[in-house]
């Protein structure tokens, strides 16, 4: 039996962090990894929480922090994000509250959308952070229509759409990218190819070696970025937003990252992942290749890792006590913000 292969450690020194990130680079990473931290705490406890029969449907996006945190460093508070189902963390380190987003996971009387929408599709209003639809891909289109809407308006914003690799062969990934293009629309698109569309591996539903090069029928610049590396992975997004905001036009990023957990708490990925496969996804962890990278530069050791993990356990358990306190919505409380309070008009024939 061979061993299976080491973590590949994020060799970095002080200098290239500082030019690739900014002068601020060593608190940006602090930061990245503590969100990181939050994201491991919260989806083990969703996961065992939705097998007690707690919450409904959890989609972990365990392998795929660094994206999302990436991204939440990348952006400024007034631009959009439109999600696919694993980048909460991108509104949580904007911002969103932990025990709102608890409150839309357990469906309850406090979620903003009071329960009508699949849990762990949340939206968040005050991030600019846009409820996702199950239906794959349909993010594409929308994001672009709005980074179109932004560039009529000549507002300074920009959007990132976030998607899979699945999606990447969907109707709205094309005619948004076509789209995109054809309109210069300040958007950036974020492939994060996690290298499975449920059990279907990414070789089997695309013909494409890459799918950065899916851009190039359409005129959109497209890069391969590797998505375990927080310092890649926010610097190539940092680029391609001040492109897309100077109005350099959009482009397409193609972040490569293991996704390390089921599809989804419906899924069992032992029916049709190998143990090598787990292995190599295994030696490409985002969390433990920042944290090798952090106690090499000194910003990290035992002390404060314990000390943000219990940190994290902490938040969580207490947004998770609060969300459970919570009633649950009103049978009355369907029809509410759905139809306009009649002011007297006529009703439309
Ligand atoms: C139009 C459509 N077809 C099929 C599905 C069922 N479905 C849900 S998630 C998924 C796979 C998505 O894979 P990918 O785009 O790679 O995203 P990931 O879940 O890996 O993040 C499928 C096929 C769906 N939701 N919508
Ligand atoms: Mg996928």
């Amino acid at each position: 039996m061979t061993d299976p292969p080491a973590l590949v450690p994020l060799d970095y020194s002080r200098d290239t962090l500082a030019e690739l990130l900014g002068p601020d680079w060593n608190d940006s990473l602090v930061r990245a990894f503590r969100w990181m931290t939050l994201a491991r705490v919260l989806d083990g406890r969703m996961l065992a929480l939705q097998r007690q029969g707690r919450i409904g449907f959890y989609g972990p996006a365990t392998g795929q922090e660094a994206v999302s945190v990436g991204a939440a460093l990348s952006i400024g508070p007034d631009d959009w994000v439109f999600p696919g189902l694993r980048e909460q963390l991108v509104a949580l380190a904007r911002g969103h509250s932990l025990t709102t987003y608890m409150h839309h996971l357990f469906a309850d009387d406090l979620d903003p959308a009071r329960g009508r929408q699949m849990p762990c599709h949340p939206s968040a209003r005050e991030v600019r952070y846009v409820s996702m639809s199950s239906v794959i891909g349909t993010q594409v289109s929308q994001a672009v229509g709005l980074a179109y809407a932004l560039r009529y308006r000549k507002d300074p914003s920009v959007a990132l759409a976030f998607f899979g690799d699945g999606a990447s062969s969907a109707n709205d990934f094309h005619a948004g990218a076509n789209f995109a293009a054809v309109w210069n629309a300040p958007i950036v698109l974020c492939c994060t190819n996690n290298q499975w569309a449920i059990s279907v591996p990414v070789e089997r539903q695309t013909a494409t070696a890459t799918l950065a090069e899916k851009g190039v029928a359409y005129g959109l610049p497209g890069e391969r970025v590797d998505g375990t590396d927080i310092v890649a992975v926010t610097n190539r997004l940092r680029a391609a937003v001040a492109r897309a905001r100077s109005g350099g036009g959009p482009s397409l990023l193609e972040f490569v990252v293991f996704r390390m957990t089921p599809h989804s708490s419906s899924d069992d990925p032992t029916r049709y992942q190998s143990a090598d496969w787990m292995a190599r996804a295994r030696a490409r962890d985002p969390y433990l290749r920042l944290e090798g990278l952090l106690r090499t530069l000194g910003l990290a050791d035992d002390a404060s890792i314990s000390t943000w993990r219990e940190e994290s356990d902490a938040s969580v358990r207490a947004a998770i006590a609060v969300a459970e306190a919570a009633p649950g919505p009103a049978p009355e409380s369907l029809s509410t913000d759905v139809f306009a309070p009649n002011d007297g008009r006529p009703a439309p024939s």
